[in-house]
């Protein structure tokens, strides 16, 4: 990442700004965050722009995508949020979520226990900024936003704000507990040092949907007085059970990474825990995946050296090996990406989706004990991002999206194309249902 002109590779899983698991952008709040009108220059199917900030959700029947990307005749960082909703059967017509001048960006969106979605995303009313020292004063500007809506009557049925205050406030991201509930997640800088360091430290925080009064409640501070936080994985069993995977760059050199060193936050009974070190090694640690099984232990995937190691219940156990790349001979090891997966849980056992390139990666411990490699979604050549997944009986509805190859498949295309498919988990190979859109 390009901060604030000094060129910084991150190369870690970096969540910031939804800038999912390739942070090396030119401009820290434009490039990811908001990107060319799409819809005029592309139409159907160009819906969604290759450098927008896409997030999806789906239910038993119901699936949604939104996004943003640059207005018509407006600058970056300028953005507006897009939504379009699946139906089943066909995605409907895009629906303005925001159309203004002002910088809308970083949705992620969830249905909640009454099946309206809500969609949180980062604003800021502060002018677009056009030079360096601009930055902080547009980042500080950044609150949290939402919208509910009804994907069945097509309304929109609540708007509002959820932070008001001086520091940045980005990144968040919507999880559902084990009751339905929803619960986000986000964090907060002092503007533009979104890492955190001695000076300006940083914090994630998250808040719960009350999803019949239709407003967010009980914030609550994760973590504070974090620095050198590379990126973390958030997941929540219940109100009480909760938990925050973090990678910290331990020496602030983000040009070595064998001192990147993985250390969960949780919270039980309620109360938040302090963090704690799980690794303290000579090997890259990084892309973590929070998640928790039906018994509401929790569980940790991450990368090291091209390998996937877990923690499950009692984290301070050793880490044992889960699963290293299902073919070694064609690749180098389970790429970076994996950050950008998530691990399902259901009484079946969990199940774990990840971008691997051209594919989307599945690897279970349905109806096993040990991590197989169960297949792969690969129904479009083409670059593949993993969005959502949802269990519905014995079958994963998948949410992703697929930028095609285009020019003799010399380059990727200009739009992403949001797909939903279901699959069945108890199968020898990965069945594809209906429920597929494209
Ligand atoms: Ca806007
Ligand atoms: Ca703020
Ligand atoms: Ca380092
Ligand atoms: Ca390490």
């Amino acid at each position: 990442m390009n901060k604030l002109g000094g060129d910084v590779n991150v190369g870690a899983t970096v969540k910031f700004f939804g800038l999912g698991v390739n942070p090396s952008q030119e401009w820290p709040f434009g490039d990811n965050c908001t990107a060319r009108n799409n819809q005029e220059s592309q139409g159907a199917p160009g819906w969604v722009p290759a450098d927008g900030q896409l997030a999806m959700a789906v239910s038993s029947t119901y699936g949604a995508a939104v996004w943003s990307e640059l207005p018509a005749g407006q600058n970056r960082p300028s953005g507006d949020i897009k939504l379009r909703i699946w139906d089943g059967n066909a995605w409907g017509s895009i629906i303005d979520i925001t159309n203004d001048a002002d910088a809308d960006m970083a949705p992620s969106i969830e249905f909640d226990g009454q099946g309206n979605l809500v969609i949180v995303y980062q604003r800021s009313t502060e002018a677009l900024p056009t030079m360096v020292n601009e930055l902080d004063v547009f980042a500080n500007g950044l609150e949290l936003h939402y919208v509910v809506y009804d994907p069945i009557n097509q309304i929109e049925l609540a708007i509002g704000q959820m932070t008001t205050n001086s520091n940045n406030d980005f990144g968040p991201v919507i999880k559902v507990d084990s009751n339905n509930n929803l619960h986000v997640f986000w964090q907060r800088a002092i503007g533009t040092n979104i890492f955190g360091n001695e000076a300006n430290r940083v914090s994630i925080h998250t808040s719960s949907w009350d999803s019949i009064n239709q407003n967010w409640i009980n914030e609550e501070t994760v973590a504070d007085n974090l620095k050198f936080t590379l990126g973390w994985s958030a997941d929540s069993f219940n109100d009480d059970t909760m938990l925050v995977s973090l990678i910290v760059d331990t020496d602030d050199d983000f040009s070595t990474n064998q001192d990147r060193e993985l250390f969960h936050i949780d919270k039980n009974n309620g109360i938040w825990d302090s963090p704690n070190q799980l690794t303290n090694n000579a090997t890259n640690d990084d892309a973590p995946l929070s998640a928790f099984n039906s018994n509401g232990d929790p569980v940790i995937l991450w990368r090291q050296n091209g390998e996937v190691l877990q923690k499950q219940g009692d984290l301070s156990d050793p880490s044992i090996l889960a699963f290293t790349s299902h073919d070694p001979i064609l690749d180098d090891g389970i790429g970076l990406e994996f950050g950008d997966g998530l691990v399902l849980k259901s009484n079946l056992g969990l199940a774990a989706f990840w971008p691997n390139s051209t594919k989307i990666e599945l690897t279970s411990t349905i109806e096993q004990n040990n991590w197989t490699h169960l297949g792969q979604i690969d129904p479009i050549s083409g670059a593949q991002s993993m969005h959502n997944a949802k269990l519905v009986g014995t079958n994963a509805v998948v949410a992703y999206s697929v930028r095609t190859f285009e020019n003799n498949n010399t380059s990727l295309s200009d739009f992403v194309t949001p797909m939903i498919q279901s699959i069945n988990l108890i199968s020898d190979e990965i069945f594809i249902n209906g429920f597929e859109s494209n």
